[in-house]
């Protein structure tokens, strides 16, 4: 699938400002802080879109979140593999399709399209494999084999189940109870219900064809992926196994990222990921912003009403990724004015010298992504004056590289 074109992100090293620190990120499997330690290439993985409504600004801040470390890596001077998927095929957006009356592959590739120019707007980095579950139907059906091979797969009627006793740690990326774990699966799109299943917890791997759905016929019959297996099979391909990071909302910790994990590890015998790190919920009119609920506000109703890309983006950066909060129209009027004054400390002849803020800011960043703690360096910086007469321009450039606003 075509990923959308990104900003050059500038080089501070190459503008003789030095590199950053190693991130510290929050995993949520080890419930603490853990170094993301390591050369060469880092590996990400985050969970994509199901195209069936327009980008809101939850998931907008839960890609501004991986867009964060991403640019926390390079100006450590790491190159970054970053992979993306697009569920282009699942039940919610099938059923949008069939209840608005448009045709399925022309809703996900017309919401596809919207999100990528919202995250072009929003100046986030495009992850490098930008990849479809339907173009990876073959890769779905090669790691089912692999599971069938590992003795962790058995049929209901025409559906494949995973059978997550075949993963002595299953359970160790949300760390919940059973109880707990069955609960969330029923409401997150799990059938713990479903008769004939060995353990109500196994999840969908190949969903045999319903009538009037889209269905690929393969070796282990018609039919079509489910999710979890979707995300484990696109991650390996695309990243191998042990990757750094596996990231997404925190709405995914369980069972999306329990379940990936899982079938990954019985698949290979190593870990999925190393570390989970998940970006809070935001809410809006007191509930979580999402699809099913249509409580949006749209990234691109807020481009449509006239709001500069680099506002919504520095409304979004006044939270910590971690924290849940609740969207509230005045923000936007609050990041405006902090994006003027930033803009207009940038463009004077001197300001106090560039070192302590960036060094600021590159601290905030490193320490598990404090993009609150960033942003108040800056406005430090912004608020003082000084005869350094190469910092406003240094200082833009920082601004760009690290928290990608450009001034
Ligand atoms: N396609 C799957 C992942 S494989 C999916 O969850 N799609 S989604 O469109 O529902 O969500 C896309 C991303 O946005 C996910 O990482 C999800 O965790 C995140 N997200 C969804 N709603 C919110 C919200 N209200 N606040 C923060 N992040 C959110
Ligand atoms: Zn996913």
């Amino acid at each position: 699938m075509r990923s959308w074109s990104g900003p050059v992100v500038p080089s501070l090293a190459s503008e003789g400002l030095g590199t950053g620190p190693a991130p510290v990120v929050h995993d949520t499997a080890h419930e603490s802080l853990r170094p993301l330690d390591g050369e060469g290439e880092a590996r990400l993985y985050v969970c994509g879109i199901t195209p069936y409504d327009a980008t809101h600004l939850g998931h907008a801040a839960t890609y501004l979140t991986f867009d964060l470390l991403q640019r926390v890596w390079r100006d450590q001077g790491r190159d970054v593999v970053y992979t993306q998927n697009v569920t282009d095929v699942d039940d919610p957006l099938l059923e949008r399709a069939t209840a608005t009356g448009i045709d399925w592959v022309e809703l996900a590739e017309r919401e596809t399209q919207l999100f990528r120019e919202d995250m072009t707007a929003l100046r986030i980095l495009p992850p490098r494999h930008y990849i479809g579950a339907v173009e990876s139907i073959d890769l779905v059906v090669e790691l089912v084999g692999r599971l069938e091979k590992a003795g962790a797969v058995y049929a209901v009627d025409d559906d494949l189940y995973f059978d997550v006793h075949a993963d002595a740690a299953f359970g160790s990326v949300s760390g919940w109870d059973d109880e707990t774990m069955r609960r969330i699966f029923g409401e997150r799109g799990g059938d713990p219900e479903r008769a004939g299943k060995r353990d109500p917890l196994d999840c969908l791997l190949w969903q045999a064809e319903r009538p009037g759905e889209p269905a690929w016929d393969t070796r282990l019959g018609r039919g079509r992926p489910g999710w979890h297996i979707e995300c484990a099979a696109i991650a390996l391909a695309h990243l191998g196994t042990s990757f750094d990071v596996q990231g997404g909302g925190s709405d995914l910790v369980f069972p999306h990222h329990e379940m990936s994990a899982s079938e990954a590890a019985v698949a290979t015998g190593a870990p999925f990921a190393r570390a989970y790190v998940h970006a809070g919920m935001v809410g809006y009119e007191g509930e979580k912003m999402s699809k099913s609920k249509g409580n949006l506000v749209l990234v691109s109703r807020l481009r449509a009403d006239g709001h500069d890309p680099m506002a919504i983006r520095l409304a979004l950066l006044a939270h910590h990724y971690r924290s849940d909060w609740e969207w509230f129209g005045p923000e936007i009027t609050a990041a405006e004015e902090r994006l003027a004054a930033w803009r207009a400390a940038a463009s004077r002849d001197s300001t106090a010298p560039a070192a302590l803020v960036i060094d600021a800011v590159r601290a905030a960043l490193a320490d598990d992504l404090d993009a609150p703690a960033a942003l108040a360096a800056v406005d430090a910086w912004a608020g003082e004056s000084g005869d350094d007469a190469e910092a406003p321009q240094q200082v833009r450039t920082a601004i760009d590289a690290l928290l990608g606003v450009e001034l």
